[in-house]
């Protein structure tokens, strides 16, 4: 559906190393297995593959940060990826990322962020506004790559999130939020959960979680990937700004769910393909979407799933029976939970309203 791709979309919901293109990580494979420190032949197969249980998505990304370990690397595939984005009419992404920390080769949380922040300002193929110092606001040198000044190019927002994975301890999450608290001026918009969801429990992440909010740094959790009712309930009770997946709720976390209004980031293909709902005919999108319940479309890992926002879309559509109108509304609706501020959310009203007049919608 060539209307999936034209018309604009906000992304909410893509982890950074899930959204590597496969040419690029190939290569990346090939070069470290040309060094000898891998068997590219046993990468690539794992590459290629599709349709992986959530367990062998897990090793995948093990695999995936064997080869994406330096600064250099971490700021190229983030340019990548946002030009990648940005080439599907994409015009606010939330990238979410961990920060890793690597003492062989000097690598700290702060400096693989810095990377992340570095690709941005290296995408040339679109004008990047990648720091929340301009909502509202005049931009400054240091907020755009600047590759376009002065021309009508294409223009995508970029915010990031910082994510702390569920292998990681109490100290090492609070320290990810302290990082989120000190790079927000560089576009650093909030704070995720993710991992591994079989790995760690609840209560050790809610302390940096706590922190965050006292802070007034918004959180998105992945909430309900396996069925962990006392989890769930708990992240529920904490009232995030957002959540992801909810795959594994029963009727009383709907309940709460649907009460407290949580929007949820819905990831069809991922769901599918990682075997947490059996078929599109019974994913929970359908229900939220006709209950009128905040909802927005998303990738997840538009590289490890071999997807695209507009696949999303196209895919929703046609599952669904929602029309084109619809659509565009679902996709406008998302300016609502983003994380950035209200000069933002201003500026892509404006981008919605110019889409429609244009679209006919
Ligand atoms: C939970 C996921 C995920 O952070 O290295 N990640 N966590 N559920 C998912 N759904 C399938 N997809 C990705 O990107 C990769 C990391 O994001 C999280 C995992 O922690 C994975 O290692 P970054 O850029």
């Amino acid at each position: 559906m060539e209307w999936c791709l034209t018309m604009p979309k906000i992304e909410l919901h893509a982890h950074l190393n899930g959204s590597i293109r496969d040419s690029t990580l190939l290569g990346l494979a090939k070069a470290l297995g040309d060094e000898g420190k891998i068997v590219f032949s046993e990468f690539e197969h794992v590459i290629l593959k599709h349709d992986r249980s959530l367990r062998e998505v897990f090793k995948l990304f093990d695999l995936i940060h064997l080869v994406t370990t330096d600064h250099e690397i971490v700021s190229r595939i983030t340019k990548e990826v946002v030009e990648d984005f940005a080439a599907e009419n994409v015009v606010y992404l939330e990238l979410r990322t961990t920060p890793k920390r690597n003492d062989l080769i000097g690598m700290s949380k702060r400096s693989y962020t810095e990377a992340v922040v570095n690709g941005l300002r290296a995408v040339r193929t679109v004008d990047v506004d990648f720091s929340s110092c301009t909502a509202g606001g005049p931009p400054t040198p240091d907020c755009r790559n600047n590759s376009c000044a002065g021309t009508a190019k294409k223009k995508i927002y970029v915010r990031l999130l910082l994510s702390i994975d569920r292998r990681e301890s109490t100290e090492a999450a609070i320290e990810t939020v302290k990082l989120a608290l000190d790079m927000r001026n560089l576009g650093v918009m909030g704070v995720d959960l993710s991992g591994n969801p079989i790995i760690g429990e609840w209560g050790t992440f809610l302390p940096a979680l706590k922190f965050a909010r006292e802070q007034g740094l918004p959180v998105t959790l992945h909430c309900g990937e396996v069925p962990n009712m006392e989890e769930i309930q708990g992240m529920l009770d904490f009232i995030p700004e957002r959540i992801g997946h909810a795959c594994f709720f029963g009727e009383e976390e709907w309940k709460k769910l649907k009460s407290t209004k949580i929007p949820v980031e819905i990831c069809l293909t991922s769901n599918i393909q990682t075997n947490s709902i059996s078929s599109l005919e019974v994913h929970h999108f359908e229900d939220l979407y006709r209950s009128k319940h905040p909802i927005v479309l998303c990738t997840d890992d538009a590289g490890v799933f071999s997807t695209s926002l507009s696949k999303e879309y196209s895919l929703a559509s046609s599952a669904f029976g929602i029309g084109k109108k619809e659509m565009f509304h679902l996709a406008r609706n998302a300016i609502d939970f983003i994380f950035a501020g209200d000069g933002v959310k201003k500026a892509l009203t404006h981008t919605f309203d110019s889409a429609a007049k244009k679209l006919d919608l």
